[in-house]
């Protein structure tokens, strides 16, 4: 079964909306694999983004992605990376469609709650990023 890395970013977390979002993502099907909070330290921030180094918003995200504590969440169901992109919408939530988590609850495209894997094979390496192994047993079902 396919896999994604899901983050609650801080302002998920600071706004109390991990329960709500958590909600959205199991009635849209996803099976929850592995999850924990934490705070990523600047330079794990910098190193979880770099592929974004280059781009004018990389020390504004590194900031905010470290700026409090976040939920990570490897999450299971066919075409997972594709259809959790589409649970959460455009990134900026002025261009996210109606019913999006993006849409519903964030702020403005950084301040935008959560992460999605934007392929299956960068959702392999994001999920290698936080989880081990063990922490990576599949779901009895
Ligand atoms: P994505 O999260 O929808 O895949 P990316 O382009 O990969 O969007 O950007 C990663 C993150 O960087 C976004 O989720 C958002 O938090 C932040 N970001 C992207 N573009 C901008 C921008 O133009 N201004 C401020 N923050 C941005
Ligand atoms: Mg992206």
């Amino acid at each position: 079964m396919e896999r994604t890395l899901a983050i609650l970013k801080p302002d998920c977390v600071r706004k109390n909306l991990v329960g709500k979002v958590i909600s959205h993502i199991e009635s849209a099907g996803f099976k929850i694999v592995a999850m924990k909070m934490l705070k990523l330290t600047p330079e794990q921030a910098r190193a979880f983004y770099y592929v974004h180094r280059e781009r004018h918003f990389y020390n504004d995200l590194v900031n905010f992605m470290s700026s409090g504590k976040i939920v990570a969440l490897v999450l299971e169901k066919e075409n997972a990376v594709d259809d959790f992109r589409k649970l959460i919408g455009a990134t900026d939530p002025k261009e996210a469609e109606e019913g999006t988590i993006r849409r519903l609850y964030a702020d403005n495209k950084q301040e935008n709650i959560v992460h999605g894997s934007d392929s299956v094979e960068n959702a392999k390496i994001e999920i290698s990023f936080f989880f081990s192994q063990n922490e990576l047993i599949a779901n009895e079902t």
